[in-house]
Order: structure tokens, then sequence, then C-alpha cells
């Protein structure tokens, strides 16, 4: 079948504009972003990251036209539910994939995607690695709560040695692991760590990862009040903790020394560990697509897809 014997699809290709604000549109105000009550327990982290991310909303003068937030299924992952914006709650470990998808469709927006240590890192492990090597751009927070809320205290890839819960009565005997190490080996250009309970760090952490032109991760300590009470303490100034900083001198292109820094132990350390410039797949793509457009500069989008298929037989 030749390209020009099919029917051309309705829908028209968007025209796409770099992302920032639009002239015509007013900036969004918290009282604009804020959905459902969060359903959350009182004294969850997770509403800090919420509170952070309408500021950063707001201080950032997005409109809805250039943002979406995504997540996977977990009580972080509810976010997208108490946000009144474009986005998506989607199936379990599986939202890297969903807004890889959005981010190479739509490079004009600014993909946030939110969730948990189990989607993170257990049923949604591969895609981690594999979003991270890509390098598609987003900002991705998993909110760090050592634990499986929602489904009220199994033991998470995070939870340290002799935890016990529901799925380990007589405490965790699996080794942690180590969700800075893990983003750096996977190749993430952009990782950060950070805790709810310091909400100026928070709000600059996720503007620099949404600044980075790549896949931007950052680890957000979040109290599970219910299942997990004082996880975090020692990292708490004001439960008697320490909230150490990333050194200044630190070389966030220096891989072997992020290695170092994630290796401290508890609290660790708060800040960027790495962040290099590298293409994102989203370039690479597009570098491509302006490619095959060249050669067929005659056919419309659709017909060098079909061509593509076609060539496939
Ligand atoms: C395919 C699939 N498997 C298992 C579940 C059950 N489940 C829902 S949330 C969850 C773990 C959530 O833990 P985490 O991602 O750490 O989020 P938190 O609730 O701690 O914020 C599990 C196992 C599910 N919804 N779907
Ligand atoms: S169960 Fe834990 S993580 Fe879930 S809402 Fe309650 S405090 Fe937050
Ligand atoms: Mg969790």
């Amino acid at each position: 079948m030749s390209a020009s014997s099919i029917e051309a699809p309705r829908q028209k290709v968007p025209k796409v504009e770099a992302p920032g604000p639009l002239s015509d549109r007013k900036p969004l105000t918290k009282k604009d972003l804020v959905a459902d009550h969060p359903t959350w327990c009182p004294g969850c982290g997770d509403f800090s990251v919420l509170a952070l991310y309408f500021k950063l909303i707001e201080k950032r003068q997005l409109v809805h036209e250039r943002i979406t937030t995504v997540a996977g299924i977990g009580c972080s992952s509810r976010f997208p539910y108490f946000v009144q914006g474009h986005g998506a709650h989607y199936i379990h470990g599986r939202a890297l994939p969903f807004a890889s998808g959005i981010s190479l469709s739509r490079p004009d927006l600014h993909v946030f995607v939110f969730g948990g240590d189990g989607d993170a890192f257990s049923i949604g492990g591969n895609h981690f690695n594999h979003t991270a090597r890509k390098n598609v751009k987003m900002t991705y927070v998993v909110m760090d709560n050592w634990v499986y809320g929602l489904t009220k205290k199994q033991t998470s890839p995070t939870s340290p040695l002799g935890f016990k819960s529901k799925t380990d009565m007589w405490g965790a005997v699996d080794r942690p692991i180590n969700p800075m190490k893990q983003a750096i080996s996977a190749g993430a250009t952009f990782v950060a760590r950070t805790t709810h309970t310091n909400p100026n760090h928070v709000l600059q952490m996720m503007e620099a990862a949404m600044d980075h032109d790549g896949f931007g991760f950052i680890e957000c300590l979040s109290e599970c009040v219910e299942f997990y009470e004082g996880a975090f303490d020692a990292s708490n100034p004001r439960k008697g903790g320490a909230f150490n900083l990333v050194p200044s001198d630190h070389d966030v292109t220096d891989e072997m020394a992020a290695y170092t820094l994630a290796d401290a132990g508890f609290p660790g350390l708060f800040g960027i560990f790495r962040k290099v410039n590298q293409p994102t797949k989203n370039a690479n793509e597009a570098k491509i697509v302006a490619k095959r457009r060249e050669n067929f500069t005659e056919l419309k989008d659709w017909q060098i897809l079909q061509k593509n298929f076609d060539a496939l037989r």
C-alpha cells in the first residue's frame, strides 16, 4: 500500500514552543493548584513536598499548558490527585515509561514525576535504571519513607536491616539499596538528596532538577508517621539530628566523588551529588526525526511513519 493511498489522520500536530511562561496567560497560584484535600495522614512528610511543588510552580510562573504531574501507585503517588492540573496517577512502578512518552512527544512540557521507594525501586526498579541511562528529560522526586505506606507496612527496598514489618516480622534481613548509588550507577545525569523537614532545600533541589536538561532524580526523605515514625530523626536538627550539606567544593561532574558522598552512613549529606551534561534521549530522537523529515520534504509526518512501517514488512 502506498503512503498516498491512506486516509490522513484527523489530529493536527501541536505547535511546539520552548518551555516558559506564556505571555497571554496568568501564572498559576497555590490557590489555583490546590485540588482535593490530600488524604494523607496528618503529619505525613508528603504534605511538604506537595506544598513545595505548588511554590515551585508559582515561583517559576508556570501555566497549566506547560506542566504535567505523573505518578505510579502508593501514598506518595497519590500526588497528582491533589494537584489541580494535567497529569496522571498511573500503574504501580510504571510512572517513568508513561512520563517518558509524554516527555518525548511534548518537548514543550515540564514533566514532573512523583512516587515512593517501592514504586521506584521495587516494582519500578527496571524502569528507574533505564529511564536514567536514557537520560529522558524529566524531574523525578522519590518520596522515600523506607516502607510501603499505602499497603500498611511492608518492607521496602530502602528499609534498613532489622526493620520489623508485616513481611519481616522478625526484622528485615535483606540489605537495602542506596538510592543515590543506584541513580549514579544507572547513569542519571542529575542526582540530589533532600528531606521534607527542610522546605527551602527541597525547593532549591526541585528548581535545580527542573532546570537540568536531562533526567533529574531527587531522593526526598519523607517520613511515614503511621508506619515508620521517627525514621529520619537523625537528619532533623529539630529532633537532635544533623542536616549536613554536600561540601561546597564537591565536584558534581566527578562520578567517584559522588559515590563517596553516597557512601556516608545515615543521615548522610544533602544537596547535589552529581550533575553532568549529556545528550538527552529527547535531543537524540529529535535529530533522527529531523533527518528523516529532510529526506522526505514532500511527505507529511504520518506518511513518513507509514513508509517506516512499510519498510518493516
Ligand atoms: C501491580 C501492583 N502490585 C502491587 C500493588 C500494591 N501496592 C500498592 S502501593 C504499594 C507499595 C507502595 O509503596 P511506596 O511506593 O513506597 O509508596 P508509599 O505508600 O510508601 O508512599 C504496593 C505494593 C499494586 N497496586 N499494583
Ligand atoms: S501511611 Fe504513611 S506514607 Fe501513607 S499517608 Fe500515612 S503517613 Fe503518609
Ligand atoms: Mg514508601
